[in-house]
């Protein structure tokens, strides 16, 4: 550079020292532009913060199975636009526009709304005539750049015009439904508007159909934007914390609150006056191509009035707003002509400069786009920080999709936009893809995204919503099974009931007199157990327990009933041994999982299901709390049992006190009763079962069956191409590999998407975001409608209990144990909730079974030889 230059430049540089900014300072603006983030993001911070985060409802990028015809409209930059989109499904991303670019005059940009919507209308049905396209429905994308208040996709209520707009009657207004009905005065032309994007938002689907990476959409043209892909964690104005959305940032209005005025200068406050909307979009007006060359100019007239250029003589053109564009700031920095385009401008503009006076001109349209680039790579930086932070990377590769003329056009923006960003986050490395088309083809993109995502919610809830049961349909539940437990009860019903109602010959409960040292066993849950337990009463009434849990082996568990009598006499000898007691002469209490026929407290025959297959005699158990008198067991299978009145149970001798029924209500709905609620995956689940046709119940509500109910709807939504692509994995193929402890695992809130995904890699399925999501409401419908069938059935328990007592309000405890039901993130709630609705005259208190039925076993031991003892009496 010659001497001349560098002293122009010099003295320019130190006139315009506030417009440089260093690296720190950047970062400072990087600081700043993070924190300005997580306000807009937060529910109660975003009312008051300058930029508004704006949640836009495009949740996922093209899978690559989108395809068909798409129309687009692109509003908002320097051009008007109408696109037709065709998006081939042939997994080479394909995609072919063809555009048309109408006018904007001022009487449109700054008309009335209605004229703006019908001019909008008017052009695309001008545009489908070309295109010989009025003869289709087809859906279109609305790019509207501008800042949208969305709730869904298709709907945005603007928030404030920007750059060269102002349109009366169109603020706080919803846009799509203003374009619906213009387009509808259209008779010639069926068009579905599926989708309004911010422009950022077009220009990142765009890129990311060819980029996979692409998570961050940047528009620097006429205005300014970015968008980017959030976690719904951390959006608390949309519900949901599964997967991502993006959010267009709107950093336009950055600073509006105040928390850039110390950068800004006084070029750019006159600027701002000056503006259509003075006080907002203070960032943009630092950046774009609308507001530098009008920054340029006020600084070169300030300079030319202080006597600094042409010899202070100011022009009229000098002092004339919007005289110097972006065009003419991008020629002046040309390399090359740049000094030549200089003086040609300034003297277009009567400024007959000298040559000092280029070279400073020059200077001055330098240091105002590099800031300009430079504040936009330091916000850029904070995003892409966001980002990675959000992934917990040290470092992160990412795709930048990005548009716009001054990004474009201007001959060194883009490096300098490049380096800055280089210079402000190191440990991203940051691919710029510029956009091949315009936010036109992204528009379609999500249109088409939003095109399958709908027919793909259709579709899942076709094949999910008979899992919903409404509450009539439960109603009906409750007093099927109501009508089943008379059944069984009956003497003439009982040998046809399907729930057995099943005398255990348990006629008492504890009372706190029972005392000594008891052996139990506990089979039929998930483990089996052998027990000691020692029952102190009176005023040092305890009960303390020493249990040892022992495997049963598959082949035991399918074997004779010898094979497993051995089994566990085996146990209990290795117990004896273990506690020191062997030889010991100790009644014993048998918890035994399974439909007993009862002649009496200790003989019995069974009938064999959940794994175990083969014929045997043994006693029953409950636990120990004076009202409690209903007991639930909701784990590997469903049951419940209660103290019915002697005199209702009819098969056994006797009218006085009560007995505690086994109901057995795993069988409920074995006649058929239940069939209408049946889905075809239940029907899959029972066929496949060791004992098809029985259980029918316990087969829609118990841990042994709601993952394989989970995988057979897997199957299904996988076959039909709404999960894993497609592709049903070897391991989704294998029976029972869907344990119900992943719905507990999945359905926990505390799971973020990402585990969800770790749990189904480890069932050997590979999925993405939106698998993990409908997985997740997969296992919710099954849990959910095993809580609330469950829910139905003990509210017909209750029901019962009240009527038998004849209140109207009962006041009573529910026993309660199981795996399904102890560790499940909702199911006890669920059920609860259901109780409630279906019994409503019952306040019901339910106890967690701390120590199984081990102990229930040994009390119930206790109580049998009390009873027996005071009888002997
Ligand atoms: C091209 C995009 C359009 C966006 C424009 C911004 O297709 O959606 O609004 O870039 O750049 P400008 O035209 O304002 O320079
Ligand atoms: C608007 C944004 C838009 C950007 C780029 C801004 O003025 O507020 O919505 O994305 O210009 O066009």
């Amino acid at each position: 550079t010659e001497p001349s230059e560098k002293m122009a430049s010099f003295w320019v540089d130190r006139y315009l020292y506030p417009l440089r900014l260093c690296d720190d300072a950047l970062r400072d603006v990087m600081a700043r532009f993070q924190a300005e983030m997580v306000k807009g993001l937060g529910r109660d911070t975003n009312p008051t913060a300058a930029v508004k985060m704006l949640p836009s409802f495009v949740r996922s990028l093209p899978d690559g199975s989108e395809k068909g015809d798409f129309l687009a409209v692109d509003l908002g930059g320097s051009q008007f636009r109408a696109h037709q989109v065709k998006v081939f499904a042939d997994g080479k991303q394909s995609s072919q526009l063809e555009s048309k670019v109408y006018p904007t005059p001022k009487e449109v940009t700054e008309g009335n709304g209605a004229e703006l919507f019908d001019y909008i209308a008017d052009c695309l049905s001008d545009f489908m005539e070309t295109k010989n396209l009025k003869h289709k429905k087809l859906p279109l994308g609305f790019t509207f750049s501008f800042p949208c208040k969305q709730t869904k996709l298709e709907e945005g209520v603007l928030l404030a015009w920007t750059k060269h707009f102002k349109v009366r009657g169109v603020q706080d207004t919803d846009v799509v439904s203003s374009l619906r009905r213009a387009l509808q005065k259209h008779k010639d032309i069926d068009v579905d508007v599926l989708a309004l994007v911010n422009d950022t938002v077009g220009t990142m689907m765009t890129c990311g159909y060819d980029d996979q990476r692409c998570e961050v959409g940047l528009i620097i043209g006429t205005g300014t934007n970015a968008c980017y892909m959030e976690e719904m964690r951390h959006i608390s104005l949309v519900e949901g914390d599964e997967g991502r959305m993006c959010i267009n940032t709107e950093w336009g209005a950055f600073g509006d609150d105040g928390a850039l005025d110390d950068l800004r200068t006084e070029f750019d406050r006159e600027l701002d006056l000056g503006s259509l909307n003075p006080g907002k979009q203070l960032f943009e007006k630092m950046i774009s191509s609308l507001y530098l060359g009008e920054l340029v100019r006020l600084i070169l007239l300030k300079m030319t009035k202080e006597g600094l250029l042409f010899n202070g003589k100011v022009s009229t053109s000098l002092l004339t707003k919007g005289k110097i564009e972006m065009k003419h700031v991008s020629a002046m920095e040309k390399d090359k002509e740049g000094l030549s385009n200089t003086k040609e401008i300034l003297t277009d503009l009567n400024l007959f400069p000298s040559e000092e006076d280029c070279v400073a001109v020059q200077h001055v349209c330098t240091i105002v786009s590099f800031r300009s680039a430079n504040l936009c790579a330091a916000a850029l930086a904070a995003i892409l920080t966001r980002l990675r932070e959000n992934k917990k990377l040290l470092r992160m590769r990412t795709t930048v999709g990005i548009d716009g003329g001054l990004y474009k056009t201007h001959p060194k923006y883009a490096g300098r936009l490049h380096k800055a960003v280089r210079r402000l986050v190191p440990t991203c490395d940051v691919r710029f893809v510029l956009s091949a088309g315009g936010s036109g083809r992204g528009a379609a993109l999500v249109t088409a995204v939003a095109h399958r995502l709908a027919a793909q919610r259709r579709r899942l809830h076709a094949a999910l919503s008979p899992f919903l049961l409404p509450l009539a349909v439960l109603r009906d539940v409750r007093d099927s099974m109501r009508a089943e437990l008379e059944y069984g009860l009956k003497r003439e019903t009982q040998g046809k009931a399907t729930v057995k109602m099943l005398p255990t010959y348990v006629c008492g409960t504890p009372d706190g007199t029972e005392k000594g040292k008891f052996l139990a066993l506990d089979l039929g849950g998930t483990n089996f157990r052998v027990l000691l337990v020692k029952i102190k009463s009176g005023r040092r009434r305890s009960v303390q327990m020493y249990n040892k849990i022992f495997a049963i082996p598959l082949e035991i568990m399918q074997g004779t009933g010898e094979e497993l009598f051995d089994h566990i006499v085996q146990c209990i000898a290795d117990f004896l041994e273990y506690m020191g007691i062997k030889g010991a002469r100790l009644p014993l209490g048998f918890t035994f999982s399974f439909p007993c026929r009862q002649a009496s407290i200790d003989k019995v025959r069974t009938a064999a299901q959940n794994g175990f297959r083969w014929q045997l005699c043994v006693c029953l158990v409950k636990s120990y709390h004076p009202v409690l008198v209903i007991s639930f067991l909701l784990g590997t299978g469903s049951n419940v049992c209660y103290m019915e009145d002697m005199k209702n149970i009819e098969i056994v001798e006797g009218n006085e006190g009560k007995m505690c029924i086994n109901t057995e209500w795993g069988a409920f709905g074995d006649n058929g009763c239940i069939d209408h609620i049946r889905t075809k995956y239940d029907r899959e689940v029972d066929e496949g079962s060791l004992n098809p046709g029985k259980q029918r119940y316990e087969k829609m509500t118990s841990g042994m069956y709601l993952g394989e109910i989970v995988r057979q709807i897997l199957i299904d939504l996988t076959k039909q191409g709404l999960l894993f692509r497609g592709q049903i994995s070897e391991s989704l193929r294998k029976r029972g590999i869907f344990e119900t402890k992943f719905l507990s695992q999945i359905e926990s809130d505390r799971l973020a998407l990402l585990q969800v995904r770790r749990v189904l890699r480890q069932l050997g399925l590979d999925s993405t975001c939106d698998d993990s999501i409908i997985v997740k409401e997969v296992c919710g419908v099954v849990s959910t409608r095993a809580a609330r069938l469950c829910g139905a059935g003990l509210a017909a328990v209750l029901e019962k209990k009240r009527e038998n007592r004849g209140v109207e309000r009962l006041q009573i405890t529910v026993g309660v144990d199981g795996t399904l039901y102890k560790l499940h993130p909702h199911f006890s709630r669920v059920l609860q909730e259901t109780v409630k609705e279906l019994a409503p005259q019952c306040d019901v208190t339910f106890m967690l079974s701390e120590d199984g039925s081990g102990k229930g076993a040994a009390l119930i031991t206790a109580v049998a030889k009390r009873l027996h003892n005071v009888g002997q009496k």
